[in-house]
């Protein structure tokens, strides 16, 4: 009976040298230590065995068991330390490596140059108010002297809901509301998308505006040259100068029509300003009396002054686009130009 003990002590020991993994450790304890495993099977031939041996014998199986068990044990603790330094091993990461490169968005260039003409008035004391896209023929056109039959109010210049409601022209609603609601002094800036039934390589009929306007006692034509001229020095760069041209707006009066001189050849002509070194960049004039009177200011006691651009147009200048609706096509490899950092 010894011998079958040593014999099963043996053969446990050497089954659990050559295993690798804890699904065969557990095949083996069934074996041996289990329900019918040999060293349990033992027990059941207690009933051959004489009364006065009887708890002897169960004492060297249970001690066998006991061994057989910590031999189980010991293996099963060094397969689990091994798969864990596998499991270290697979998972490790190297931390010197550079971190994945997180792609992220950029300002896009129109709100770039419209951030810049804001900076540009801000330091001369403008403040920004931006107005309803969806406004009233009153406000689009009637508070602002534009007559019934001009062609910024025909259905197929201008996008209607109703008679009545249509989508901004321009942003110079806004400004009127202004001009209703707050005393002289007034210096606003009003940036914002603008609508016309328009489409080619140089109208889109979504595009944005940036209009000002001052109102105060003794404001000329010439207050709005010196402040044309700054602008377009903090624009461009300081040697831009600026050329004024007659032109009509029923808003103004006088109005004119401001040129630069030519950032890319800088007067001498090029492509850019079609040869004759001056590039125009938007319309201004002496607020029409009307306009004041409209909404509710004395022109014998304030004047304005006005200007409006396509903030399209400065960038497109600016930065050499030769097509307004590259702007809209959110083409990545455009945009990434525009990326400052
Ligand atoms: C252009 C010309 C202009 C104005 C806009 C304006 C606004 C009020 C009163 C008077 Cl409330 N004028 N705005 C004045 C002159 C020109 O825009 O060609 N824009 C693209």
């Amino acid at each position: 009976m010894q011998e079958k003990f040593e014999e099963i002590k043996i053969k446990a020991r050497e089954e659990l040298k050559n295993i690798s993994s804890l699904k065969l450790l557990n095949d083996i304890k069934i074996k041996f230590v289990g329900k019918n495993g040999e060293v349990t099977s033992l027990l059941r031939g207690m009933k051959d065995i004489s009364a006065d041996k009887r708890s002897e014998f169960g004492k060297m199986v249970n001690d066998l068991k006991e061994e057989v068990n910590a031999y189980i044990e010991k293996k099963e603790s060094e397969l689990k330390e091994k798969e864990l330094q596998a499991r270290y091993e697979k998972e490790s990461v190297d931390i010197t490596l550079p971190a994945k490169e997180e792609k992220s968005g950029s300002t896009h260039p129109l709100t770039l140059v419209k951030n810049q003409i804001i900076d540009a008035f801000s330091g001369m004391g403008f403040e920004v108010f931006e107005g309803p896209e969806i406004d009233s023929d009153y406000y689009c056109f009637q508070a602002l002297n534009i007559p019934k039959d001009h062609p910024a109010r025909d259905m197929q210049d201008t996008f209607y809901f109703t008679d009545n409601i249509l989508l901004r022209p321009h942003t110079s609603p806004g400004q009127v509301r202004t001009m209703e609601n707050k005393k002289p002094p007034i210096k606003i800036l009003s940036p914002g998308r603008v609508y016309r039934a328009d489409d080619d390589a140089s109208h889109s009929p979504m595009f944005h505006q940036i209009e000002g306007l001052v109102v105060d006692k003794g404001v000329s034509l010439c207050d709005l040259k010196g402040l044309l001229d700054e602008f377009v020095k903090i624009m461009f760069d300081s040697e831009t100068k600026t050329r004024f041209r007659p032109s009509y707006f029923p808003f103004t009066e006088p109005s004119v029509e401001v040129d630069v001189t030519c950032c890319k050849c800088h007067g001498k002509g090029c492509s850019l300003c079609k040869g004759t070194g001056w590039i125009e960049i938007l319309g201004a004039g002496v607020v029409n009396k009307n306009v004041l009177e409209m909404s509710g200011i004395d022109s014998n006691v304030y004047s304005g002054l006005a200007f409006g651009c396509g903030i399209e147009r400065i960038a497109m200048i600016k930065y050499g686009v030769s097509d307004i609706r590259t702007f809209f096509e959110n083409n990545v490899k455009f945009l990434k130009q525009f990326d400052r950092r």
